[in-house]
């Protein structure tokens, strides 16, 4: 037996990016249904963002779950970055007339999402199975799944595709239908969680002759940190001791002094890609967040690109149900793809300044030091740098669409 349900959107994902969207159509009064893959533990047992830009921490306030964050997240003016075992600050608030950042890791966003959506009543099919989209290129799609032995056809207006790089929704667009440009890093990052005392209160990224290596934070009490590491590195080839180990050989002497180490809660390898995919809509499915497009995380700007790409797509879906307009459907993909392309070439930029490339003959890693000791002691390198890391402004360079 099938049960046939309705709804206006169907979401496709329970990762931030479709949470925030069901929470944002949901204070708009509009019905959305999230189909998950996994259960909710293991979408919260997952480790990775950390920095939200305040136009993140604006669309969290506006659908409602701002108020841990605001008690537990961590304001940041301005992070550090190290090269010949110098430290230097980017002084975010003075380079960008006061904006800052927020170190509240994707982990309590997530969990917040959750919390207004289950305190809400609202629909979300966890651990759905053999999960489908149908009909998109017409007006009534469909998503078909099962979840344990029942069988589901979810009738729709929309698909919102939140499901992430590996997901169902762009595979399912005919080939002929997108296209996809991706850049593939020969390297990754390793990352250690554990309950030490942040080595410094701000962030700290480092270029050294053996690689990258970043110290961020998830409160007072709880570290995370990355070192760049080969791709052919497990990461059950890391103990912790080897990580604190690398880590101390990556930072100076006066940053080691203060490193407390300590026993990792978790630690994982995630590659890095530049991954986008043109266009985002495809009749009556949108996609939205990771995937879409993938960066390195390196300029922290996944989790902050799926919340703009949610915000454009709930005021397109809201301006729909009653404004019975289809303006904002129709300029989806390009609002987003023109904040998405300036966001994957700054964390290009950024990765290609920061790490050590294998095949490096020495003459990039030169090439690397002119460009941060010029960037770090121009105030013009110093703000383009600080402007890009705060998050450029939503309507940035739009007025000419
Ligand atoms: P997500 O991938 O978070 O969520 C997609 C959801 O869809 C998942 O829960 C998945 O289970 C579900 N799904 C997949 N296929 C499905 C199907 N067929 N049916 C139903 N559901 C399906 N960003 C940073 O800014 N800083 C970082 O340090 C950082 N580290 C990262 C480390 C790793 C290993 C990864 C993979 C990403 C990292 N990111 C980081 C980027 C990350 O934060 C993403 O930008 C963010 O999770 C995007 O959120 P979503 O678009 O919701 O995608
Ligand atoms: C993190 O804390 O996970 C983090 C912070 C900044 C980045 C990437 C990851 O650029």
């Amino acid at each position: 037996m099938t049960h046939s349900i309705r709804t206006q959107v169907a979401i496709i994902g329970a990762g931030p990016a479709g949470l925030l969207l069901g929470q944002l159509l949901h204070r708009a009064g509009i019905d959305a249904v999230i189909v998950e893959r996994v259960s909710g533990e293991y979408v919260l047992g997952r480790i990775r963002a950390g920095v939200l830009e305040q136009v993140t921490i604006d669309l969290l306030e506006e659908a409602g779950v701002g108020e841990r964050m605001h008690r537990e997240g961590l304001v940041h003016g301005g992070f550090e970055m190290m090269y010949g075992g110098l430290r230097h600050r980017i002084d975010l608030q003075a380079l960008t007339a006061g904006k800052k950042v927020m170190v509240y890791g994707q982990t309590e966003v997530t969990h917040d999402l959750m919390n207004a959506r289950r305190a809400a009543g609202l629909p979300t099919y966890y651990e759905a199975t053999d999960v489908q989209v149908h009909d998109f290129d017409t007006t009534h799609p469909r998503v078909t799944f099962k979840q344990g032995d029942q069988s589901f056809e979810l009738a729709c207006d929309f698909i919102a595709g939140c499901d992430g790089f590996h997901g169902v929704c762009r595979a399912s667009v005919p080939p002929g239908a997108i296209r996809e440009f991706e850049k593939v890093y020969p390297f990754g990052w390793l990352g250690l969680l554990a309950d030490t005392p942040p080595v410094h209160d701000e962030l700290l990224y480092v270029n050294s002759p053996r690689g990258f290596a970043l110290c961020s934070q998830r409160s007072k009490t709880r570290s995370r940190y990355y070192l760049q590491v080969p791709l052919t590195d497990r990461v059950q080839d890391w103990t912790d001791d080897a990580f604190w180990q690398e880590l101390r050989l990556r930072l100076d002497d006066a940053t080691c002094a203060g490193l407390v180490t300590g026993p990792s809660l978790e630690k994982s390898i995630a590659p890095l890609r530049s991954f986008v995919t043109e266009p985002m809509r495809f009749g009556r499915m949108f996609l939205a967040g990771d995937a879409a497009h993938i960066v390195p995380p390196t300029g922290a700007k996944g989790l902050n690109l799926a919340a703009t790409d949610v915000k454009y797509l709930s005021n397109a879906l809201i301006e729909f149900y009653q404004e019975h307009s289809e303006a904002g459907i129709d300029s989806y993909s390009a609002r987003c793809l023109r904040r998405i392309w300036k966001a994957e070439r700054f964390s290009w930029w950024f990765t290609t300044l920061m790490h050590r490339f294998p095949e490096d003959s020495g003459i990039t890693a030169r090439f690397q030091e002119a460009e941060l000791d010029y960037l770090l002691h121009s105030h013009a390198g110093s703000t383009s740098i600080a402007e890009n890391y705060v998050g450029l402004p939503l309507d940035f360079a739009e007025r000419s669409l």
